[in-house]
């Protein structure tokens, strides 16, 4: 069965998530990101040398990477679940949309404000960067419910790992009202929950 490397509460929750709405079977293997070991002591940069998570490793031995292209492998597996439109319709191209925009315009605009090496006066127009494409994506996502409109998707998943981390970042997510509906909705959603509590989130 596939090997989720995942750390507690970063981008791998996303595919984490995917997981969940599938009900496949899988194994998680915690990897600590500053120490690059994993939790039964390997050398995660051996197995992914881009040292990063999330990374998915098959049963053919295959290491998956990058987590938008986890989660629509994982939507690949499990059609039943509708958690990806079929290929190569509008829709489709839509989710793709929405997964690179969460991925280059959400989540890669968070990192440096994370990033104690940054100073805070630089932080300034990095955050009022990240707080336009909030607004961008709460017009975008609309009534939703979900980014799609009625069906989840392996984008809500994602979605909603990165808004989680707004609040850490010293942004109040109420300023925008439908991202903040959504982040409280799919909170309430069993895959959402059981993958948070396999990651120590929630008890
Ligand atoms: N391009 C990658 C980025 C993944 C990424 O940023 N992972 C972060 C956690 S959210 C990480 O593992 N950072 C540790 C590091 O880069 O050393 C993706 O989309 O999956």
């Amino acid at each position: 069965m596939p090997k989720l490397y995942y750390a507690p509460g970063v981008c791998s929750l996303s595919p984490h998530i995917a997981l969940c709405e599938t009900g496949l079977p899988y194994t998680l293997e915690k990897v600590d990101l500053s120490t690059k070991k994993t939790e039964t002591g390997a050398d995660f940069t051996a197995i992914n040398p881009k040292g990063y998570v999330p990374a998915l490793q098959l049963d053919d031995g295959t290491l998956l990477t990058e987590g938008s292209v986890i989660a629509l492998w994982i939507a690949a597996q499990a059609p039943a679940a509708k958690l990806a439109p079929a290929a190569n319709t509008p829709e489709y191209f839509k989710l793709l949309e929405w997964l690179t925009f969460i991925a280059t315009e959400l989540h890669k605009n968070c990192g440096p404000l994370f990033n104690p090496a940054v100073n805070d006066e630089a932080k300034v127009p990095l955050k009022e960067r990240l707080k336009l494409r909030l607004t961008t994506a709460d017009t975008l996502l609309g009534k939703g419910p979900y980014v799609s409109g009625e069906t989840f998707t392996v984008a809500d998943g994602y979605l909603f790992t990165v808004l989680g981390w707004i609040p850490k970042l010293g942004i109040d997510l109420t300023e925008w009202g439908n991202l903040s509906r959504f982040r409280d909705t799919l909170a309430k959603r069993p895959s959402v929950i059981a993958a948070m509590k396999a990651e120590g989130l929630l008890s």
